[in-house]
């Protein structure tokens, strides 16, 4: 997303001034109480700037000491991708693609695009809504089944995430294949009339269930109310079930495993720890990383270090009991997309670092964890302004970005000289 579209998106301090839930995200407020607080907000906010950030930011949270410089090579290996959102490498090391308006493209190692794979669903592609993330199943190789999110449409105009899973029956040459026994297995609730803040990442887990992220649908107080699938991290069984051991808490929705995230739209399970780590969009120098546990809740939009576009403080603040804190921010934000955690070979320094795409940042940023806290944080490819929608390790050890356009492509990172 645009800077632009953040502004115009950031609802979420509007809704959480004493506004009743869904209903009133702009509704005005009394000038008289207005004024005062805008004061008092532009008095914090050049504070903040002349004295740096609120206490409540714990060391290494925001701004950690930079990272060794990477030598990198970068190539292009496939173009023509109309807005790619999603990468999953295939076995046989082909790439599966979305490209948001509703198409799956396979594309070889040369980068060349297969036509459409047949049989995806109508998406509601307006806005930052369409076809979105794609993951294999763990069984792929035996089963075919993928899963893939997208923006459902629903009656009334309205639409909201979904995910469906299917069978990919991958055809030989160029044929794209199709998609067969196609089940939507989660939607998310309520729909909503707007066309932004969806989400949404996949994540499979070894033990055959998914994370799913969503996004606030630009309503931030629907990430606190608990029986909402918005603003949430989902988790549920390949099947579209809820697992035992979800946490269930009194007035959740089942499906919900954390609360109170404003837009995900990047994630990733540390292989080591087999912890699952997101990125999330914030307002204004509030983009997130997390490390989501079960029965949680992240804040948003009670808790923010983001603020909004006037500058005024959003929710509360900072920081509120029975609220986690994030383990890093940016600001300013970078407009956080894909998430990877490196586990190749070709780039041996990199080993468990995070690399998180930016789309206004036009970068990744490389965060070198240490003991659960980000040490150190590199900025990859800020030269270039591309705006970076996916991160994923590829099997050769390379790390393959895509690119955010129209005409958008493919990028090969590898270490430069090799
Ligand atoms: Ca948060």
């Amino acid at each position: 997303m645009t800077r632009a579209n953040n502004q115009r998106h950031d609802s979420g301090a509007e809704a959480s001034r004493g506004a009743s839930r869904g209903a009133s995200a702009h509704r005005p407020v009394a000038a008289a109480v207005l004024k005062p607080l805008v004061a008092v907000a532009v008095v914090l906010a050049a504070a903040t700037f002349y004295f740096g950030l609120p206490q409540s930011a714990g060391a290494g949270q925001t701004d950690a000491p930079k990272a060794s410089v990477t030598k990198l090579k970068v190539t292009e290996i496939a173009t023509g991708l109309a807005n790619p959102w999603g990468l999953q490498f295939l076995p046989d090391g082909r790439m599966l693609v979305t490209e948001r308006p509703g198409r799956i493209r396979i594309v070889d190692a040369a980068g060349k695009l297969s036509p459409p794979v047949a049989g995806v669903p109508k998406v509601h592609a307006r806005g930052q809504g369409g076809l979105l993330d794609i993951r294999l199943a763990p069984d792929f190789a035996t089963t075919g089944t993928v899963f893939f999110s997208f923006s459902e449409p629903r009656e009334g105009g309205k639409s909201a995430t979904a995910v469906a899973r299917a069978r990919l029956m991958l055809a030989d040459g160029t044929d794209g294949g199709k998609l067969e026994d196609l089940r939507i297995i989660f939607r998310q609730q309520p729909a909503q009339p707007t066309s932004h803040h969806y989400g949404s990442r996949i994540v499979p887990r070894a033990d055959g269930t998914l994370f799913v992220t969503t996004g606030d649908r630009g309503i931030g107080n629907l990430a606190q109310d608990t029986a909402a699938t918005i603003g949430k991290v989902i988790r549920i069984t390949a099947d579209g079930g809820v697992p035992a051991d979800n946490p269930k808490q009194p007035g959740w929705a089942p499906e919900v495993w954390s609360m109170g995230h404003r837009n995900i739209q990047g994630a990733a399970i540390d292989s080591a720890s087999g912890r699952l780590w997101t990125v999330e969009h914030g307002a204004r120098g509030g983009d997130e990383l997390n490390r989501p546990e079960a029965g949680k809740n992240y804040g948003w939009p009670v808790i923010s270090y983001g603020r909004n576009y006037n500058l005024s403080k959003i929710g509360v603040g900072t920081g509120k009991e029975g609220m986690e804190q994030p383990v890093y921010f940016w600001d300013p934000s970078i407009a956080t997309s894909g998430l990877a955690i490196y586990d190749g070979g070709l780039f041996p320094d990199w080993k468990g670092n995070l690399l998180v795409g930016g789309l206004a940042g036009a970068q990744v940023s490389r965060l070198v964890v240490e003991n659960g806290a980000i040490a150190a944080e590199e900025v990859l490819l800020e030269d270039r302004g591309d705006r970076i929608r996916d991160v994923r390790v590829g099997p050769d050890g390379a790390v393959y970005l895509l690119v955010d356009e129209g005409n958008g492509a493919i990028l090969k990172l590898t270490p430069a000289g090799r």
